[in-house]
């Protein structure tokens, strides 16, 4: 854990969330399988890393292993270490966190736990991993797709997926959106806890009502969040406490 994060911690300092690409460089790739792999070797082999953004991936991942679509130049897949913050007690705040700020870089919502959402189709998805360093150290590193550019998406993904040309009729380059969204993260108060996100979250929050797939494959109602983010559901009138759960997606 680094000293600076540590006094943060107990509390000494609040501060606001800086971008890993403020002090660690910026790596911009052609091609690659999956920018959160790229991140990991380099983080294994100790060289300095801030940002992977590739404007193509041709393995993209989602979370348990799910594909992640993102074809040239048209989605954002960028993957972002913090360094900074090696030992977080809540890395899936920094993914939650990202979440936020690229609903308010492209007027979008935000839904439990990761998906960055507008009328229930998805515009981007995070995924929060903690990888180690070369010290074996776990650093949380925080991948994240926008869909930019896309017209039309392939058949599986077509009925749940919107880009930010099809939703406000206009493209973007990665890199632009890339510093709109780390504009919107810096702007964040340090997340340390849930209580630091949660009304910032919840402005943006279209969880509530919603049908999610638990990891056990049963179907529950979402009714709000937890004093750590976790989501609160109800399965056959039954409440339910989750970790990790799947949105229901499309009309
Ligand atoms: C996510 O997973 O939403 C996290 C996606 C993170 C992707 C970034 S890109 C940069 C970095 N490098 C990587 O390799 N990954 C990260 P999940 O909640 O599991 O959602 C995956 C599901 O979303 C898939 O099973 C599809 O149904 C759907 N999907 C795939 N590609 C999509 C797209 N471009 N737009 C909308 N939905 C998509």
């Amino acid at each position: 854990m680094s000293t600076a994060f540590r006094v943060r911690q107990n509390g000494f300092a609040t501060c606001q969330m800086k971008s890993p690409i403020a002090i660690a460089p910026l790596i911009s790739l052609d091609s690659v399988d999956s920018t959160q792999n790229y991140a990991a070797d380099l983080l294994k082999r100790g060289q300095p890393i801030g940002a992977v953004l590739a404007l193509q991936q041709t393995a993209g991942r989602g979370r348990f292993g799910r594909a992640w679509h993102s074809p040239p130049g048209e989605c954002l897949a960028v993957s972002l270490a913090f360094t900074d913050y090696v030992g977080h007690p809540r890395p899936y705040l920094l993914g939650m966190g990202l979440a936020v700020a690229c609903a308010q870089a492209f007027e979008c919502t935000v839904q439990w736990p990761n998906d960055v959402v507008y009328e229930n189709r998805k515009l981007g998805g995070i995924l929060t991993e903690l990888l180690p360093n070369d010290k074996g150290e776990s650093v949380p590193v925080v991948g994240v797709g926008i869909n930019l550019n896309q017209a039309n998406f392939p058949a599986d993904i077509a009925g749940i997926a919107t880009s930010v040309r099809l939703l406000h009729g206009y493209e973007i380059q990665l890199i632009d959106a890339l510093e709109r969204i780390l504009e919107q993260f810096e702007a964040l108060p340090e997340l340390l806890n849930w209580s630091e996100l949660a009304s910032i979250w919840m402005a943006l929050d279209t969880t509530k009502g919603k049908q999610y797939k638990l990891r056990d494959g049963q179907v529950a109602t979402a009714s709000g969040l937890g004093p750590d983010g976790e989501l609160i559901c109800e399965v056959d009138g039954r409440e339910h406490w989750a970790l990790a759960a799947d949105a229901l997606l499309g009309p």
